[in-house]
């Protein structure tokens, strides 16, 4: 297929389909002024300074019919998102007035922008990386706050700056081993290959421990809430979400198939997942309710175990436990037992919810240090993990065969920031984008 040419103007519709306050028709490319100035009734955007609006009217040149009035906003390259010579027309969201003003661009010689071009722009002129690329997308993507702040830190090149520190270590490594092997007689001291290996070895694996929390804060995780029944799952459900979702009864067995709530819980978008109660039933539709209840448990991400503080503990049921956070309910009623591998809430009277949620949250986020860079995109996470098993590899070996493998490193590590990339690479990172953006 191939990349598409640079150097045409593109022109799209950068917001969303349907009807607005505003809608905005983007266009860029070498020549893309003059084109705009075919159809702009007001003050010609070949005089205006960049980075400001002028009002003024759209005109279809062939009819001189008005098609709308608007706003125009003129960027020049390479003050602009993607470099070049780029307008915006701030019309009224209408998409009949949108779709005109649009094909009345097309008339004019502008060509239809594919998903992602204007920023496909930004990174081949060198206005951003491919790895802040990236975040543009995460970011148009983002539905939690945790999402949100994650890809903004990818965005003013949090990621990107991290690598590049690191290739530059890599790199004066590499230079000092070449030194040594070109040049013994110069007495250049021997690469000390370890020393600097090391470092560079650490800041990648703590990159890539961040990838889990970096996964969970943009894509969501699931959380199931399991145990016996008229334990009280379907009250913490509820009490978590702050309306009755599901149906509470004292009557054990009430929930016989399973129900899913999305919550956020500090910015990190989740859903809850209530579940059938676990036991042996002659029931076939509990029966088959209690199965999906397991099944659904080996998928989340995590457990919540309940169990009744106010009745005799049960056997505990076969659950991936590493996952697992036990819950001891009903704190409102005189106890049992008492376990301190359990969390007490009481969904009547609140009491421990705030917990749950900090430990909820410590368990899906674990370590990840809070205000730093989370490594969320799998592109990226593949790129590190080559990297650290290339200076692994590394760290054993002669230093001719250790420069080979920290330039494999090297070559990783470029891959994330898009340089040297293949264009299968590169279309692949844009075809999730929108047009328009
Ligand atoms: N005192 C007290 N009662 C509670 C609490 N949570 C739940 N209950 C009561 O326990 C009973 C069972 O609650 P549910 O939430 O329906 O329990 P469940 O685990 O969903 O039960 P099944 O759907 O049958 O598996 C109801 O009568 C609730 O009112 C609590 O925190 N305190
Ligand atoms: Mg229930």
């Amino acid at each position: 297929m191939g990349l598409p040419s640079l150097n045409d103007v593109i022109a799209a519709i950068a917001t969303p389909p349907g009807k607005g306050a505003v809608g905005i028709v983007r266009v860029s490319g070498n020549g893309s002024l003059e084109l705009v100035s075919r159809l702009w009734q007001g003050k010609s955007p070949s005089r205006l300074r960049g980075g400001r609006f002028t009002y003024g009217k759209i005109r279809d040149p062939r009819t001189q019919e008005i098609l709308d009035e608007a706003l125009l906003l003129v960027f020049r390259g390479p003050h602009s998102y993607t470099g070049q010579d780029s307008a915006e027309l701030h019309t009224h969201g209408s998409p009949a007035v949108l779709r005109r003003v649009l094909q009345t661009l097309f008339e004019l010689g502008a060509r239809p922008a594919q998903p992602g071009e204007f920023t496909l722009r930004a990174y081949l002129n060198g206005k951003m990386d491919l790895a802040q690329a990236e975040a543009v997308l995460s970011l148009v993507e983002s539905e939690s706050e945790a999402a949100r702040r994650q890809a903004l830190r990818g965005l003013s090149a949090g990621l990107s700056r991290r690598i590049a520190a690191l290739s530059e270590q890599l790199f004066s490594l590499l230079a000092h081993i070449q030194a040594w092997l070109d040049y013994p007689e110069e007495g250049v001291e021997p690469a000390r290959i370890h020393e600097t290996l090391e470092p560079a070895l650490r800041e990648i694996q703590h990159l890539l421990a961040t990838a889990p929390a970096g996964r969970i804060a943009q894509k969501g995780a699931r959380i199931a809430l399991v145990g016996a029944p008229n334990a009280g799952k379907s009250s913490l459900l509820n009490a978590l979400l702050g309306y009755e979702r599901a149906i509470v009864t004292p009557i054990p067995g009430t929930t016989r198939d399973y129900l899913e709530a999305p919550l956020e819980i500090a910015g990190v978008p989740l859903v809850a997942i209530d579940t059938a109660g676990l036991r042996e039933t002659e029931d076939v539709v509990e029966q088959s309710g209690v199965e999906r209840a397991l099944q659904i448990a080996q998928e989340a991400d995590l457990i919540l175990y309940l169990a009744d503080q106010s009745q005799p503990l049960p056997p505990p049921p076969a659950l991936p436990w590493e996952r697992t956070l036990k819950v001891a309910t009903k704190a409102d009623l005189p106890a049992a037992w008492s376990s301190a591998e359990y969390l007490e809430v009481s969904s009547q009277t609140g009491l421990g919810l705030e917990a749950l949620r900090q430990h909820i949250h410590q368990r899906l986020l674990g370590e990840a240090p809070e205000g730093e860079i989370w490594v969320s995109n799998e592109r990226h996470v593949e790129a590190l993990r080559r990297a650290e098993a290339h200076l692994q590899e590394a760290q054993g070996a002669p230093e001719d065969l250790a420069g080979v493998s920290i330039e494999m490193a090297l070559d990783a590590l470029a891959e994330i920031l898009g340089k040297d990339v293949s264009e299968e690479v590169i279309e692949r990172v844009f075809r999730n984008f929108c047009v328009g953006k």
